[in-house]
């Protein structure tokens, strides 16, 4: 019996869950001096409030729908019930506008995850409908602060700062997805956080951007890479020096402010090939004089025996379409009547009957063929995977693997969740133009 039922049992109607509103509101993205910008928001801030939840414990949110379309809320990273996941058209029917819909799962990983809208999320992704899902472990890591930070790009009209309303640009659909004009982190252009020298940041990044990966470099601060996807690695690893983060993806890092200057930042790749700051810190005074020893591994997560290769079943996953690739002339212009540019294993959208059928606790390893000419960060709800890699070990659990053009990525996981997961591109308009499938466990 979950906790709801058991509430109303007992009589205690008083205790309704907290609401989470999805609804208009206005946020100042741009720099200072342009115009406010209007968003969909949960809660009426951007991003939407950070929700901090025990491992364990039950999340409870009462989602109340105050847009004029439907929606839904999808909890990114969680293995959850399927009945909360949050697909509308697979797990649950979209809620309507002045509706409200429960949302109550128990939360059994700790980590850094997000929630963001699963109706229509091309849209309403863009236009701000996400938020930071953090669950403490029971021994949280020896630091200083925990920041999280969740990096967003915008596509603004340079003259009325107001998000570009076509969210179904052909060339959006067929190329690498919506791109912004403006990038930024936590709802804003140019973050700034204060920090101590040799003071220990938690950071934890979140890409919540509809198609940009973000190549980022740190300057002036040290540390190791604890968790990916927000479960923890083994142990502390070097960070590499240049961070790839796809869409949907999280890395949490441990870092300590080492820089002699003024400032530190995490810095962005651009488009130019240079690089640009995305989040930059502030250092004022001393926290120690001294840097701290390096830190233990963060505790593992439950459930995260790696696959039984020898036992896994073998299925492959062809992703075709696009502009510049393969895919004929007549293919494309078949696809392209339906609304769509691009297939996963030969079909567009996901369709009545899953990718695969498979029973429940069944090894499989699922080989992505990224036949386009674009890369691909495939997410595969309710169950993590690792990635096979070259020589034939599993590397860390994750939700999302960004494949690149051309090449084949092979994943392995344990069905061990049951119910019916939507696994497809986390490039947004991608995932809206085709690339969406699911898998049916029982
Ligand atoms: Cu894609």
């Amino acid at each position: 019996m979950g906790a709801t039922a058991l509430t109303a049992r007992m009589g205690n109607a008083a205790t309704a869950p907290t609401p989470l509103t999805a609804q208009r509101a206005m946020a100042q993205i741009a720099p200072e001096g342009y115009p406010q910008t209007e968003v969909w928001s949960y809660d009426g801030t951007l991003p939407g409030p950070q929700l901090r939840v025990p491992q364990g414990a039950s999340l409870q949110r009462r989602f109340v729908n105050k847009l004029d379309v439907p929606s839904s809320v999808h909890w990114h990273g969680i293995r959850i019930d399927n009945a909360m996941d949050g697909v509308a058209g697979l797990t649950q029917d979209a809620v309507p506008p002045g509706q409200t819909f429960d949302y109550e799962f128990v939360v059994p990983d700790a980590g850094t995850y997000w929630y963001h809208a699963h109706t229509n999320s091309m849209e309403q992704v863009a236009r701000g409908l996400s938020g930071a899902l953090i669950i403490e472990e029971p021994d949280a890591p020896d630091v200083d602060r925990d920041e999280v930070l969740l990096l967003d790009d915008w596509l603004l009209d340079p003259d009325t700062a107001q998000l570009e309303p076509d969210f179904t640009h052909p060339m959006d659909l067929s190329h690498g997805g919506r791109f912004g004009n403006l990038v930024g982190t936590n709802g804003h252009y140019a973050l700034t956080v204060t920090a101590k020298r040799h003071e220990r940041l938690r950071l934890r990044l979140i890409n919540a951007a509809n198609a940009r990966i973000f190549v980022l470099r740190l300057t002036g601060l040290s540390g190791w890479q604890v968790a990916l996807d927000g479960m923890p690695l083994p142990a502390p690893e070097p960070i590499p020096e240049e961070l790839v983060l796809a869409p949907a993806q999280r890395v949490d890092l441990i870092v300590d402010v080492t820089g002699d200057g003024a400032q530190a930042a995490i810095e962005r790749l651009g488009n130019d090939e240079q690089w640009h700051s995305q989040i930059a810190f502030e250092i004022s005074g001393e926290a120690s004089r001294t840097r701290r020893d390096a830190p233990a591994p963060l505790p593992p997560n439950p459930n995260m025996a790696p696959t039984d290769l020898t036992q896994a079943r073998l299925l492959e996953m062809k992703i075709e379409g696009g502009a510049m690739g393969r895919m004929s002339r007549n293919q494309m212009q078949g696809l392209m009547q339906s609304g769509n540019f691009w297939t996963l294993a030969g079909k567009a959208g996901p369709g009545d009957t899953p990718f695969a059928r498979l029973s429940k606790g069944e090894p499989v390893r699922l080989r992505f063929v990224n036949d386009t000419a674009f890369p691909h960060a495939m997410h595969l709800h309710g169950m993590h995977f690792r990635e096979v890699l070259e020589d034939g070990s599993l590397g860390p659990m994750r939700d999302t693997v960004l494949t690149f053009a051309g090449r084949s990525h092979e994943i392995a996981f344990t069905a061990d969740n049951p119910g019916k997961w939507l696994l497809h591109c986390h490039m947004l308009a991608h995932a809206a133009a085709g690339m969406s499938s699911w898998i049916d466990v029982t």
